[in-house]
């Protein structure tokens, strides 16, 4: 890691009042496109693509800069296809009596089951660890705000993803510990979103969904 002390100058954007709101307008434009997508293609993506997608998801802020967080990309079939069998064994469970009725009265929208087949199709997955605690020359390192840390760095992913022209999934087949094992990771690191990433499926279809007005999410105190 680089060497950290003292302060260096911030070099503030400078954009100026109408940049501003032209660009906070087409980001929002373009962010509203963005859609959680269950049905993706085979088609490759570059490796290099998602080392950007993780090193821009790696920016977010953290607790005390500790980033607290680990991410798993794989491409590998064979680790997909473990991966797709013990998530769908946890979803099967969720789905016949773990989740209420009011639950999967929720979900109808989005015609979901416990079947998984994108976990294997996507062409990575990416899968989100939160380091509960660090380790630094062998000796526990305190983490804080750790899921407000993983949570906005995945907010951070996402969008990336959405940028590079890709989509993705936020996954949560939980509980999820089966990915502690089959990733092998430490006992300071506990699984926190599986991501799978790629092109979606051809002609695919996604929910009618309408997004919340402004005066449904914001109050204001002028
Ligand atoms: N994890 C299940 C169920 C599920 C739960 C919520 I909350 C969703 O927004 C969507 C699905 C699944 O992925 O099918």
């Amino acid at each position: 890691m680089a060497q950290e002390s003292g302060f260096v100058n911030y070099i503030p954007q400078n954009f100026n009042k109408e940049e501003s709101l032209n660009r906070s307008e087409a980001f929002f434009n373009f962010l509203n496109q963005r859609r959680s997508i269950r049905a993706f293609s085979n088609q490759p993506v570059a490796k290099e693509v998602i080392s950007n997608i993780i090193k821009t998801a790696s920016t977010a802020p953290s607790g005390a800069h500790k980033q607290p967080w680990t991410f798993c990309a794989v491409s590998t079939p064979k680790i997909k296809s473990e991966i797709r069998k013990a998530a769908e064994k946890e979803e099967y469970e969720n789905y016949h009596g773990r989740m209420s009725d009011d639950w999967l009265k929720d979900l109808e929208k989005f015609d979901t089951n416990h079947i998984k087949p994108f976990i294997e199709i996507a062409p990575w997955l990416i899968i989100v660890f939160k380091q509960s605690y660090g380790i630094k020359y062998g000796e526990k390192d305190l983490h804080y705000y750790v899921n407000e840390s993983v949570g906005l760095a995945c907010g951070v992913l996402l969008t990336a993803i959405h940028n590079a022209g890709l989509v993705a999934l936020t996954h949560t087949p939980g509980p999820l510990n089966f990915l502690t094992e089959i990733l092998n990771r430490p006992k300071n690191e506990k699984p926190f979103l599986l991501i799978p990433v790629g092109y979606p499926e051809k002609d695919v279809k996604v929910p009618n969904l309408k997004r919340k007005e402004l005066s449904e999410v914001a109050v204001w105190f002028e």
